[in-house]
Order: C-alpha cells, then structure tokens, then sequence
C-alpha cells in the first residue's frame, strides 16, 4: 500500500469549457449556465489547483463536446499509468479518444479500458487501498468488471456499488479527505460500503457539498455550504472554497473538472 497516494498529487490536468458549455447534459432540465460565469469559475477552480501545489496542464476546449470540461470522466489517473475509459453518455463517447494525447505526455504506460462496458470517472473514488466503483447510469457491470481487473494489478481491492439510482455519479455524494476518511451524504453512507473508513456525514441540507477535492494538504469544498465548510475546518482540514453555480447546472462539481496524479 502506497500511503498518501490517494491524495498527495503533483499534476491536475484541465479543460478550458467550450461555449457549447450551456448545452451540457443535466437531470431534469434547468437553466444553461452562462459560458462567461462559468469560464470565471473554471479560473478560479484552476487557481485553487496551483495553490494547492499542483502544476496544471490546461487543455483546450473542445467545441462539439459541451461536457468535455468534465475531464474526469474519460479517464482515471494513477501515480504509474493513466487509464482512458469508456464514459456512458452517448454525447460523450468521443471525448475519450481526445484525453488521450494529454495523458500520453505525462505517462509512459497509457491503458484503455478493456471490452466494451462504460464507465465514467465520475463513478471511482480511490483510496490508498480501495478502489470504490459505483454502478451508475453511467457505468455497468462490464465497465467494472474491466476496469477493477486493471486496478488490482496497481494494488488496488476493487470495492463494487450499487449507486443510488437518484445518484448521477457515486461521487456526487462522496469524497476522499484523507487516507482513512470518506466526506459522504448520510443517503450514500447507510448503504454500508464504508465500513473501514472514519465517515464524516455532510450536514443535513448540505448533500451537495460531498463531492469535494481533496489536492495535497488542501481540501476544494463549493460555495454555499457553510456547515460543511465549519465541520470540516473542525475537524483540522484546510477548506478552499470554490463557487461551483455555473457547473451545478449541469450536474457538475468540482472533482468532475480535473484529473489528478
Ligand atoms: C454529465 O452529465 O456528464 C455532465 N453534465 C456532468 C458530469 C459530471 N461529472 C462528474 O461528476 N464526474
């Protein structure tokens, strides 16, 4: 078990959001976000990154793929090799391909996903030992099945989820603190899949602050949620806070838009 090596990072790869940014998939309808305000928030997200310490690979946007922002998606990043997956939403297929040079720059070893499930980033959630997958709207049982076989040979026991079918990704309701402690909706927790883990519930109200980035001793939490940023400065943690409004409407957050390694 390498020890920090959910957390301590040194790269985030980025994707600047297109214009087509407004036409973003999103649940049950709801406003476009605004490209400009979103472009703002990207910014201050990426500069978040490198205060943290990260050296930030910023991409450029990709026009004919309105959710390419979300870069986490398409691919999954380890400290050896980086593993470009196969994500589930139709409008999304082709953004796999085009992670592919980036992470062909700062790999030596650059996999893809074996057969032909789906499986969106969205949906793994990495510990030091565990590899959390969700199954999802996004993500089947093949995707799994594929993707914890290349897992376990980086050291990594393959932990499967039934996500809560209200759920987009497992991640929408879950982050990595540290090594030994899950951030989780009381919703996602009482399924029991984190028994080994400490498991800081968000407050009542503040589901939507569980989907955090964890980045060196820095942890990014989204605006809006005040008990969450004080629970969490409780417990000695380092609280960055982001406005994330602009990506929210379209069921975006802040672990969707970087790839971490
Ligand atoms: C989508 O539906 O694919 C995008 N609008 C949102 C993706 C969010 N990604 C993530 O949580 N990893």
């Amino acid at each position: 078990m390498l020890v920090g090596r959910s957390h301590k990072f040194k790269t985030a790869i980025t994707r600047l959001p297109s214009i087509s940014v407004v036409q973003g998939l999103r649940d049950g309808g709801g406003p476009d976000p605004s490209a400009e305000n979103f472009m703002q928030q990207h910014g201050a997200y990426v500069a978040a990154l490198k205060a943290s310490g990260a050296r930030v690979l910023e991409l450029p946007a990709l026009e004919e793929f309105p959710d390419s922002v979300f870069v986490e998606d398409s691919a999954l990043c380890l400290k050896e090799a980086a593993i470009v997956l196969r994500p589930g939403a139709p409008s999304r297929f082709g953004e796999a391909a085009l992670i592919r040079p980036a992470l062909e720059s700062q790999f030596s070893k650059v996999l893809d996903l074996p057969g032909d499930g789906f499986l969106d980033g969205g949906d793994v959630l990495l510990s030091d030992e565990d590899a959390f997958i969700g199954l999802s709207a996004r993500t089947n049982q093949a995707g799994f099945d594929a993707l914890a076989t290349i897992l376990a040979t980086f050291g990594y026991s393959p932990v499967k989820i039934e996500t809560l079918a209200s759920i987009l990704h497992f991640k929408t309701e879950c982050g990595l603190l540290d090594s030994k402690t899950i951030f989780s909706t009381e919703n996602l927790a009482s399924i029991g899949c984190f028994e080994n883990y400490q498991v800081i519930l968000t407050p009542e109200g503040e589901e939507g602050a569980a989907n955090i980035v964890r980045f060196n001793d820095n942890v990014l939490v989204s605006q809006g949620y005040p008990k969450s940023e004080a629970l969490l400065k409780s417990h000695g943690y380092n609280v960055v806070v982001i406005d994330t409004s602009e990506p929210a409407k379209i069921d975006g957050g802040l672990s969707c838009m970087s790839l971490r390694f």
